[in-house]
């Protein structure tokens, strides 16, 4: 281990060209707050420009990589404020990001979760790992790439099901979806992670980033036009009644009460 910065709500390692992100909120399943956007901004700043990292793994402490955003401050936190400040920061970053990045789930990885590690580049799951877009439970939609990236990846006939439904798939389903790159046995997901990234890490630190950003290409036109509807749409939902009672329903562990 040659550095390791300190965080709250995350903890940042690199080990040898590695750097490895460990989000940890463990009593809460890593849910997504700003304090963690925050931090997780300034890690991946450090990483980028660390020269001696030449790839990064995200990945959770305890049994969530993430359960999505954090639903208690959403549900307190004014849309207007949701707006100027969220967690719109994280994904530009993402977005920007120049080494490339795998998502290592080691457990539950829903709604923001989900669209984290689809945001990375290459996903490896635990055998015990379960993904999936539980936005609409709250009556709310994904709103980080969850229409965008899961419906290029598995296709609309699928997404549709996750994204209506809100269920959470097993690994194995993910990966015959084509969601993961590779499901591995729950107590071996660091190493392989690492086993993955020393491997990517033998090429040329610029050659890696010009064919992160050549491969991230094949995506982008549309899907930024796609991105903005979700945004749009996903601030409609969060401003609805619906979605207050959904909210208020999972923070007093109860079914919510719809109207229609
Ligand atoms: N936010 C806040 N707290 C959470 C969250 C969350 N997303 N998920 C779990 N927790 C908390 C629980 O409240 C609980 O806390 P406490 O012990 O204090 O009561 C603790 O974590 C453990 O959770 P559970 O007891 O619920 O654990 P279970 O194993 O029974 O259930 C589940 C696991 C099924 C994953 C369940 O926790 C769950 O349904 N969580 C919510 C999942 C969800 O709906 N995620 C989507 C959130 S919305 C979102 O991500 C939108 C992203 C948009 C980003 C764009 C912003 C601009």
């Amino acid at each position: 281990v040659k550095y390791i910065y300190m965080y709250n709500t995350i903890q940042i390692e690199v080990k040898e060209n590695i750097g490895i992100i460990r989000l940890n909120r463990p009593d809460k399943l890593n849910a997504i707050n700003l304090q963690m956007v925050e931090e997780l901004v300034k890690a991946l700043d450090e990483l980028e420009n660390n020269n001696d990292v030449k790839i990064v793994i995200i990945t959770g402490n305890g049994r969530a990589f993430s359960a999505g955003a954090d639903i208690k401050e959403m549900l307190e936190t004014p849309l207007e404020d949701i707006m100027k400040r969220g967690h719109m920061p994280l994904w530009e970053k993402l977005r920007s990001f120049k080494k490339p990045i795998i998502a290592a789930l080691n457990g539950i990885t829903a709604g923001g979760g989900l669209e984290l590690a689809m945001a990375c580049d290459i996903i490896i799951a635990a055998e015990s790992a379960k993904l999936g877009q539980p936005e609409i439970n709250l009556g709310i939609i994904p709103g980080a790439g969850g229409t965008q990236r899961l419906t290029r990846t598995v296709g609309k006939f699928r997404a549709m099901e996750l994204v209506l439904t809100g269920k959470l798939i097993s690994a194995r389903e993910a990966e015959a979806y084509g969601l993961v790159n590779k499901v591995v046995p729950d107590n071996s997901l660091l190493d392989e992670a690492i086993k993955l990234a020393k491997e990517i890490a033998t090429k040329p630190a610029i050659t890696l980033m010009l064919a992160k950003e050549a491969v991230s290409k094949a995506w982008d036109t549309l899907l930024q036009q796609g991105l903005d509807i979700e945004r749009r749409n996903f601030y409609l939902a969060l401003s609805t009644e619906e979605a207050k009672e959904g909210m208020k329903a999972f923070i007093e562990k109860r079914k919510p009460r719809w109207e229609k």
